[in-house]
């Protein structure tokens, strides 16, 4: 069943529950599409028949989630903005120019969030920054222009620190681009609150004259995207906006990926690909068969999160920024969080589970598997940090 029309039934019907106790759909050999609802759902069911029933239905659910790391399939349409690249035989300089700005952004509920911003306009709020793209031996000249009132900074570990920024001042900081590699730039005053409420962005370091390849011998790839994952607490944002520190316990509200959350079909704003993460071109994987896809995955919040791809296996390049000793093929790969950073490849592979084969115009989606997370607002489900993945 199309991806669409199983989340509207999914929607308009009220056959969660019956749904969710045939929980083989889940990995039917009918259904080559499995909608984030269907964990969503499963798990949900799992954890009310352990409250009130039998180990046996906890069992169950552990059954699922066996299952469920079979894997389901999926990736895009040729809307895809991946990050374009062309090496180049010798070093380069890179100017890039930032405006730190403020402002609010109406999350999926409708409430508004303050946040803040290395824009590329002055007017603008690029949250997260654009991202940027070099070369090994590059130098880079980096100028930000503090439009706020507030003190920042521009710092990547290992690489810059420009120091405080006071409101209203311009500075620029050079720095010669070291390891090939994915790195989060932020704002380390005040940390972690500028970085959470929005003063981050990914830079990634080409290994030299490469086009396809993270760090020079890795496994290779044939199109590259950054994912940012953030998650908001409106009380915090509230608090630096005011310059407070804030006082309450972390209580995320809202999580996004590359600054907005997905919706689901019959949801304002649906096919909106500013405001739904299924369609943003700077989330959405979309392939044909080969189009091995590099997911550079950056966490600036504060969240551990547990990322589950449906449709292929995905092969767990690197961790925290170092290759790993053994490239393992997984479906679900851990995050950590305060900056915490995986390398993965989508492989785009004819997906394992479906029968009969199918190698294009099928529709899969990438859920986080913390339920929490797939939530806006305290509890909207489907409004929470989610994408999807098409085999164009
Ligand atoms: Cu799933």
């Amino acid at each position: 069943m199309p991806y669409d029309s199983f989340m509207t039934n999914l929607l308009n019907n009220n056959y969660h529950n019956d749904y969710h106790n045939k929980n083989n759909i889940h990995f039917s050999t009918t259904t080559t599409c499995l909608p984030i609802l269907q964990i969503m759902l499963s798990l949900s069911a799992a954890i009310d028949g352990r409250s009130k029933t039998t180990k046996g239905v906890y069992m169950q659910r552990r059954d699922f989630l066996k299952f469920s790391t079979l894997g389901l399939a999926g990736s895009v349409t040729g809307l895809g903005t991946f990050l374009s690249w062309s090496p180049r035989a010798n070093a380069a300089t890179i100017d890039q120019t930032f405006y730190i700005t403020d402002g609010m952004r109406t999350q999926a509920d409708g409430i508004d969030v303050w946040f803040q911003a290395y824009s590329s306009t002055s007017t603008g709020l690029d949250y997260p920054a654009q991202s940027m793209i070099v070369q090994e031996g590059d130098t880079v000249n980096i100028t930000i222009h503090n439009t706020l009132g507030t003190t920042h900074s521009f710092v990547i570990d290992g690489l810059v620190d420009s120091g405080d920024i006071p409101g209203g001042t311009s500075t620029t900081v050079s720095f010669l681009a070291g390891s090939a590699g994915s790195y989060l730039f932020y704002d380390r005053v005040n940390l972690p609150y500028n970085r959470l409420t929005g003063l981050h962005g990914g830079l990634a370091i080409m290994p030299k004259n490469s086009s396809n390849e993270i760090y020079a011998g890795s496994p290779t790839f044939k199109q590259q995207l950054f994912w940012l994952y953030n998650d908001i607490d409106p009380a915090w944002h509230d608090a630096i906006r005011q310059g407070r520190t804030p006082t309450s316990k972390f209580k995320p509200r809202y999580f996004h990926i590359n600054g907005i959350s997905a919706r689901p079909p019959g949801s304002t704003n649906y096919t909106d690909p500013t405001k739904n993460a299924f369609y943003d071109p700077r989330s959405q994987i979309s392939g044909k068969i080969g189009d091995r896809t590099l997911l550079r995955v950056l966490n600036a919040g504060m969240c551990v999160h547990s990322m589950h791809w449906h449709g292929n296996h995905l092969e767990w390049i690197t961790r925290n920024g170092q290759p790993r000793a053994q490239i393992w093929k997984k479906d679900v790969i851990a995050l950590e969080n305060n900056m915490g950073k995986v390398d993965v490849i989508y492989p785009f592979e004819p997906p394992p589970d479906a029968w009969p084969p199918v190698t294009s115009g099928q529709q899969y989606v990438m859920h986080l598997h913390d339920e929490m997370t797939q939530t806006a607002g305290g509890g909207l489900y489907q409004f929470g940090a989610a994408t999807l993945i098409k085999f164009k």
